[in-house]
């Protein structure tokens, strides 16, 4: 895939979707400025919004998979994955009250996530080479909070907007990956006491390693591999769902316990 941007307008870009995400406003999609933007412009976006947030002292501590689930595309209109990283300060803790005066339209997904103990490297990178390559998985509850006006965009502007990340939350009760059986995991997502989502983790590209794989194969299309000891979430098992201050979120999944957060 090639890139049609040059450099001046990926800086205005990155600049206008840094804005964005730091002051919490939505923005037209890039793509109405830009129609013939490709996903690698929109990479090379994320990868400016990577190297600035670095140089404010945010410390770069995985990645995430997107859009890996067919719930997830049928929701966004999408049909294909994407990545985007995962920086200490999205990090919240379990049973935390994460405040959404900072987001402009936030949105909890439940996952699986990967903490590896082996670098990845890509190209050729496979489900089981993430399987050995993988210290323990845990569960987790990502906040996305996609900067574009409605919650709507295309594949090249979310992947610019690093894939909706917002928040993240790791918890629950960890667990090494020879001790289940990955796609088999059921997961219900609660809001406010009732269950809004449901969903097995096979729905992530039949089995979360792959999407795991997926990822590390497209950070070897730009140059860079998947370090020792990073936190990777596989992608939403179920549609996300849509958060107010007030609501108190349960991620409830079999064998790896549940993650609890409210929002204020
Ligand atoms: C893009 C991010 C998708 C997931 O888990 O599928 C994502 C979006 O839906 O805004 O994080
Ligand atoms: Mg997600």
């Amino acid at each position: 895939m090639k890139t049609t941007l040059n450099r001046e307008a990926i800086i205005r870009l990155c600049e206008r979707v840094e804005g964005a995400q730091t002051r919490a406003y939505a923005i037209p999609k890039l793509t109405d400025e830009y129609p013939s933007m490709t996903m690698a412009d929109g990479y090379a976006i994320q990868t400016e919004l990577r190297k600035r947030f670095i140089e404010q002292g945010h410390k770069l501590v995985g990645w995430k998979a997107g859009l890996t689930s067919r719930a997830k595309m049928k929701q966004m209109g999408v049909d294909q994955p994407s990545i985007g990283f995962l920086t200490d300060k999205m990090s919240r803790p379990e049973n935390s009250v994460i405040s959404t005066s900072d987001l402009v339209h936030p949105r909890v997904e439940c996952e699986i996530a990967f903490v590896t103990r082996e670098r990845l490297v890509g190209p050729g990178c496979t489900a089981e080479d993430v399987l050995q390559a993988t210290d323990y998985v845990l569960p987790a509850i990502e906040v996305i909070d996609s900067r574009f006006s409605g919650f709507k965009f295309d594949l090249e502007s979310v992947v610019a907007d690093n894939g909706s990340s917002a928040r993240f939350v790791g918890g629950g009760r960890p667990r090494y990956v020879d001790e289940l059986d990955l796609p088999t995991i059921g997961a219900v997502l609660e809001k406010n006491g009732e269950i809004v989502e449901m969903g097995a983790a096979a729905a992530v590209m039949d089995h979360p390693a792959a999407a795991v794989a997926m990822l590390v194969n497209i950070l070897a299309e730009m140059g860079e591999e998947l370090p020792a000891g990073s936190f990777v979430m596989s992608g939403g098992i179920t549609a996300a769902v849509a958060v107010s201050p007030g609501d108190h979120v349960i991620a409830r999944f079999q064998e790896l316990g549940s993650i609890s957060v409210r929002f204020g």
